[in-house]
């Protein structure tokens, strides 16, 4: 996991902002600083036992934060993806539909730039963007911070837009009640097979990019029996972001989440 891909490093650094506002904030939750003249010979954990320790907090502040979101009657979603599948397209398009009958929230989490909370500050929509660094997936303490940066309102949508990533974010409970893995059809039917914990741990999954099929070979029923194969429960809806095919079944499904 994250111990192998480096993520969790020594030196990683949180920066928690909004659009117009430069602020950095030292995350140093479970890392201890490497500055300083100590020899190694002590005794280390084993790779095991951090990734135990790790999760063990991320469970323990998912569930306060999922506390606060049940209290206020928050519906929060986790969108995770593959960078470039399509999130902020998503929920661009989405949040210009809905936004005059839903208060949104959204918190994005890349791990530079303020890119994406500028295209959804651009609608009007109250947004936390989250640089993680050198960090590949979000964490709750994360979202904990951002929450409270928000001030959500009592029975709004928060929409939680994880760093692009098809493999560690899976592992990350941040909260949320859905959780929403999105595949586009330029990267291949097989990817539920070859990262099935994302498929596995997702509660709905959105194929996009649909306007592009004439082009690819990509094969829509063979897709959807891969991810079924790691997750039975998956359920479906094929969208363009860019032509808003497909999506009104989504928003319904929004309204009224199974
Ligand atoms: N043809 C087509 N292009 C799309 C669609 N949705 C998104 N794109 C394009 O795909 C690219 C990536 O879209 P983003 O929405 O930024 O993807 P993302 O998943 O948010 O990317 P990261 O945040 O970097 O992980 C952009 O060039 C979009 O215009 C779609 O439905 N059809
Ligand atoms: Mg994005």
């Amino acid at each position: 996991m994250c111990g192998t891909c480096g993520c969790g490093s020594d030196d990683n650094k949180v920066s928690i902002l909004s659009p117009g506002e430069i602020k950095v904030h030292q995350h140093d939750g479970h890392n201890h600083s490497h500055d300083h003249n100590h020899s190694h010979d002590h005794h280390h954990k084993t790779i095991v036992e951090v990734e135990k320790d790790i999760l063990y907090h991320n469970d323990v502040m998912a569930a306060r934060n999922r506390g606060y979101f049940d209290a206020k009657n928050i519906f929060t979603i986790n969108l995770v993806s593959s960078p470039g599948s399509g999130k902020t397209s998503i929920l661009e398009k989405t949040l210009s539909d809905l936004k005059d009958k839903m208060d949104f929230y959204v918190i994005e989490g890349d791990q530079q730039t303020l890119n994406d909370a500028n295209r959804i500050d651009a609608l009007q929509i109250p947004v936390i963007q989250i640089n993680t660094g050198k960090g590949c997936h979000l964490e709750s303490d994360m979202v904990y911070d951002a929450v409270k940066k928000l001030d959500i309102k009592d029975n709004s949508i928060l929409m939680i837009e994880n760093v692009g990533n098809l493999v560690c974010p899976s592992m990350f409970d941040l909260g949320e009640d859905k959780r929403v893995v999105i595949i586009s059809t330029t990267e291949g039917e097989d990817k539920p097979i070859k990262y099935p914990d994302m498929f596995c741990s997702s509660n709905v999954c959105i194929i996009n990019k649909i306007d592009l099929l004439p082009y690819l070979n990509f094969d829509m029923d063979k897709v959807k029996e891969y991810a079924l194969q790691v997750n039975p429960n998956l359920k479906f809806f094929e969208v363009s972001a860019t032509t808003g095919e497909g999506m009104k079944e989504w928003y319904k499904w929004l309204k009224s989440p199974s």
